[in-house]
């Protein structure tokens, strides 16, 4: 079996509200998967573990929940953590502030959670929302680590430049981001392996802010 290949996937909670969010374990470690509505995260996932667990969709905010998937790999288990998108604009404030309540409610001092996943659209890079949301979770004490997706929009060729164009640009990342398709698979066993080394390296890095 391939190193980075992941089995027994499930999904083990999806948590509307704080209370129901579950309680970590520190023999799991948790990446979470975060960015605007609509840019990949539950496609990614899918891709991720091989299955179709995660609902995905054209239209967002299709994920309104916390979703715990539990995931085994030759090194052991970990949890990959699903989360409702932001920046979607037809949401009403109420909703905004349910959704950085139930985010902040589950980030803020989870020590298992060694890395957020910040998904970002290769078509236009960070935007203003992807910037806020990086303060947001650095503030929070958590690392980041950038994963640029629906890669197939763009040329093949065009990939590196325009990659080295973004981080220029400037952002946090713990590594240099990762380019992916969802679609087709591309990016996919180089994010696995980055995951299962990360986890390896037991390396679960909480930064003050
Ligand atoms: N071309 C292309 N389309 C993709 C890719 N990944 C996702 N999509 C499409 O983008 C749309 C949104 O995908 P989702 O995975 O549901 O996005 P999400 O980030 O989970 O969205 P929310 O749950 O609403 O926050 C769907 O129509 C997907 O088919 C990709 O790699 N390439
Ligand atoms: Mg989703």
């Amino acid at each position: 079996m391939n190193k980075a290949e992941f089995r027994n996937v499930r999904l083990e909670a999806a948590c509307f509200r704080p209370d129901q969010l579950i309680a970590e374990d520190s023999s799991l470690p948790e990446f979470a998967i975060a960015g605007r509505s609509n840019v990949g995260k539950s496609s990614l996932i899918n891709a991720l573990l091989g299955a179709k667990l995660a609902k995905t969709g054209q239209t967002p905010g299709k994920t309104r929940s916390v979703n715990f998937y539990r995931v085994g790999t030759p090194e052991g288990e970990f949890r990959l953590v699903d989360l409702p998108g932001y920046g979607y604009a037809k949401r009403s404030r109420d909703e905004r502030n349910d959704w950085q309540r139930l985010v902040a409610s589950y980030m803020r001092g989870r020590e298992s959670l060694g890395l957020v996943l910040h998904l970002v659209d290769f078509r236009h890079g960070l935007l203003a929302n992807d910037r806020e949301l990086q303060e947001w979770i650095r503030a929070l004490g958590k690392n980041i680590f950038v994963v640029f997706t629906k890669a197939d929009k763009i040329a093949h060729g065009k990939w590196k430049s325009l990659r080295t164009e973004y981080v220029r640009g400037g952002m946090y990342s713990h590594d240099v981001p990762i380019v992916t398709s969802s679609e087709k698979r591309e990016g996919i066993s180089e994010l696995r392996e980055f995951i299962v080394k990360f986890m390896k390296k037991g390396d679960i890095l909480t930064e003050n802010p």
